[in-house]
């Protein structure tokens, strides 16, 4: 029936009648907050603020402990751990040290906050002193099969110390099963695998890598990271790493990538996470610090849209924001 029978705006009348109708609900369960775990910090100076993403720092343990439990006490279900060692070398041996910056974070903030879900990012790139996330062949070329096995190795160190789930973000191929294999083999088959799988090389990452010292020192990461114009090819790798394990699959950028958050949800019937890169974040922040938009509004929004996509989850640097708003 057209209008005048059908009045689109008779369920807009109200609040309650639009929250009654409301097809998307953003909760604070939804989302994730990631922290950056530095080695060594000054115990004086525990926070490093990093000056691309505002309200973001670099912590120490103890701080991370601190930041988790806040977290926890707003209703956050997790946090995505990214580590920065003291020390980076070639082969990113830092990644899989067992007394390691985010293995002692890790153990650190579940001791404090048992309830607290801790996601590992499984990756070299803030391990290696050449920011790439594999092993570099001499031709300076990422060497998939080895960094796979490095991969494998960091993920057992993390989940030893008590990750509840690893998260691989490197995008080489057949890292899933891999960690999965070596998962298994060690007795740690409850571990979950957050996968990222259709990873694309950005122009969304910058901040991150300076907060995490993670730039490439050469070239770049489209030698593994998927081409943004490449959404058929972003199901495929979803695919693969469900039939190689993957329990959970992820999208990453988020924002600019909300087609291939829907057609991945379609495609694998998985708990689909995106993560809200720290560019986006970045946008949003510089863009209210000018007053050209409101805050609050836009990221609950911005939020909104990345779960009516078809996230189950969302990473986001704005987790903690969006719980009080949402509180
Ligand atoms: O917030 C962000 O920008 C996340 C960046 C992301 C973390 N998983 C990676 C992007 C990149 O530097 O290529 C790190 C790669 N493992």
């Amino acid at each position: 029936m057209a209008f005048p029978a059908t009045r689109m705006r008779r369920l807009r009348r109200t609040a309650v009648l639009r929250d009654l109708v409301r097809e998307t609900r953003l909760e604070a369960a939804d989302l994730v907050l990631p922290l950056f775990v530095e080695a060594g910090l000054d115990p004086a100076h525990p926070r490093r603020p990093i000056e691309a993403m505002p309200g973001v720092e670099r912590l120490s343990i103890s701080e991370a402990v601190s930041e988790a439990g806040e977290a926890a006490a707003l209703g956050l279900p997790a946090v995505l751990l990214f580590g920065i060692p003291a020390d980076k070398d070639a082969e990113g041996s830092g990644a899989w040290d067992d007394e390691g910056v985010v293995q002692l974070a890790t153990r650190a903030i579940k001791d404090a906050h048992p309830d607290l879900l801790v996601i590992t990012d499984v990756c070299l790139c803030e391990y290696t002193d050449h920011g790439h996330c594999g092993l570099l062949r001499s031709d300076g070329t990422v060497d998939n099969d080895s960094s796979v096995e490095l991969l494998a190795r960091t993920a057992v160190s993390q989940a030893r110390a008590g990750a509840d789930l690893v998260a691989p973000s490197d995008m080489m191929d057949g890292r899933v099963g891999a960690i999965r294999t070596a998962l298994d083999d060690e007795g740690l088959g409850d571990v979950p695998i957050m996968a990222y799988s259709a990873k694309f090389a950005s122009a969304f990452y910058g901040p991150f890598r300076e907060a995490a010292g993670s730039t490439p020192a050469f070239g770049d990461r489209r030698a593994y990271q998927m081409d943004p114009g490449n959404g058929d090819e972003a199901v495929r790798e979803a695919l693969l790493d469900v039939q190689e394990g993957a329990d959970l699959v992820m999208v990453k950028p988020a924002l600019p990538y909300l087609d291939i958050v829907r057609r991945i949800k379609e495609a694998t019937n998985l708990p689909v996470a995106a993560y809200n890169v720290s560019g986006e974040y970045a946008m949003l922040k510089s863009a209210a610090e000018a007053g050209r938009i409101d805050e609050r509004s836009a990221v609950l929004e911005a939020l909104t849209s990345i779960r009516r996509a078809g996230a189950d989850i969302v990473i986001t640097y704005h987790a903690k924001d969006a719980a009080r708003w949402l509180a």
